[in-house]
């Protein structure tokens, strides 16, 4: 399996393989050419953005959740997230810092749970910070579908962690970068560490986290500030970006709440996702899409030829294993039977089990765009959808129905 990864990676490296996209979850108002900060080495492809150029929270995009912190009873102190105090003021998010009565206070918190998750890429946020003193500027992850990070207690973060890109929690020129996993109770587990920043308590910074499946990088103003290689401590599964204040009595932040000037407020400029088309993804899996009508290959096992047709709706119908066989020769498995996409002659195409006949080998070439072709080796002809909606092999020349765009499928 090894082996596959590393020439999987080589495929990566000259043909693009894209994520789907919800388009309403890109803001027009991004730079066509925006990139990661950080310019980390990738094929970057823009999948979520906000400028806050406008005076309304995307409902599209983010939910403001009303979360009880709770009762510092240390401290005497309580606070909560309102989504009072999330606005946006025509340029940025604006994330206001308030009391709300005796020993009472309250803060802001957008996330987009529910609303776009994603495993791996490159995660973005340009701040300007609000003043620290008791309370604190935040940008972080959290695992798909969970208030827990890592929900099983198995001393990984595998399974999804809190990753903390940003918490500006000093007065000098330094925030905390952080990873929580298994839970916040007896079993949790954490790496945290402080990185220098200079300059951050002054203007506008930049703070990125590239995340991939085997590291994780936080940038300040595209400086690499920290790496984790260690895999116990790397996400595998989706998460969701949150952007929040937070406000702590103790030594978690410098100062205290109670002597803060407030209200107070930290803005962000923007958030952005990106894609790294370039990944290795290892033994993911992958949607064929055709190019004529977006329909997507799919093996129907109810189809008693076992013929492959496009016009099948099932997940793991639709996902397939891209496994390099030899140099440039792809084998195509499908997720839900295991079988492999054949050419039987040089018309026909079924599913049959997988063989190391090379009538179920293919070679991927470049074609329109992120569109690709699959040639059979053994009959040189190019898959292709027919009108009817199943496919075949034609040696007919270049056509929408013989491109297909090959998209990671992510994680689930
Ligand atoms: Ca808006
Ligand atoms: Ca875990
Ligand atoms: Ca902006």
């Amino acid at each position: 399996m090894k082996n596959n990864n590393i020439n999987k990676a080589l495929l990566l490296t000259t043909l693009a393989l894209t994520v789907q996209v919800n388009a309403s979850q890109i803001d027009p108002n991004t730079p066509s050419n925006a990139s990661p900060d950080g310019s980390p080495a990738g094929n970057w492809q823009l999948v979520f953005s906000d400028e806050f150029k406008d005076t309304v929270v995307d409902a599209q995009k983010w939910r403001l959740p009303y979360v009880d912190n709770g009762w510092d009873t240390t401290y005497g102190l309580g606070w909560f997230h309102s989504q009072n105090n999330i606005s946006e003021d025509g340029e940025h998010m604006v994330v206001s810092y308030v009391q709300n009565g005796t020993n009472m206070f309250s803060s802001g918190r957008a996330d987009s749970q529910g609303l776009f998750e994603k495993a791996y890429g490159y995660f973005e946020t340009r701040v300007e910070i609000t003043t620290v003193e008791g309370h604190q500027s935040a940008f972080w992850l959290m695992p798909n579908g969970g208030t827990l990070p890592g929900g099983v207690a198995n001393g990984s973060a595998n399974d999804g962690a809190e990753i903390d890109v940003l918490e500006a929690n000093r007065v000098n020129d330094e925030y905390a970068t952080n990873i929580h996993y298994d839970g916040y109770g007896a079993n949790h587990g954490s790496s945290h560490a402080q990185v220098g920043a200079s300059g951050i308590h002054t203007g506008w910074h930049t703070f990125g986290l590239e995340w991939s499946p085997t590291a994780l990088k936080f940038y300040y103003d595209g400086i690499l500030k920290r790496t984790i290689t260690q895999p116990y401590l790397i996400a595998q599964v989706k998460e969701y970006p949150i952007v929040s204040g937070g406000i702590f009595e103790g030594p978690w932040v410098d100062g205290s709440i109670r002597t803060a000037t407030l209200p107070d407020n930290g803005l962000y400029d923007y958030v952005r996702v990106y894609h790294n088309k370039e990944m290795d993804y290892g033994d993911d899996y992958f949607k064929v899409v055709n190019k004529a009508d977006a329909t997507v290959l799919t093996h129907d096992q109810t189809n008693a030829s076992d013929a492959w047709v496009v016009t099948e709706t099932g997940i793991n119908a639709e996902h397939f294993q891209l496994t390099q066989v030899s140099t440039g020769n792809y084998k195509l498995i499908n997720r839900e039977s295991g079988k492999c996409l054949k050419a039987n002659n040089s018309n026909e195409v079924k599913v049959k089990p997988c063989t190391t006949n090379t009538n179920q080998q293919w070679t991927l070439e470049a074609a329109q765009g992120n569109y690709l072709k699959l040639k059979n080796v053994r009959f040189s002809g190019y898959l292709q959808q027919t009108t009817a909606g199943d496919v075949e092999i034609s040696t007919a020349s270049t056509m929408n129905e013989q491109q297909w765009e090959v998209t990671w499928v992510e994680k689930l």
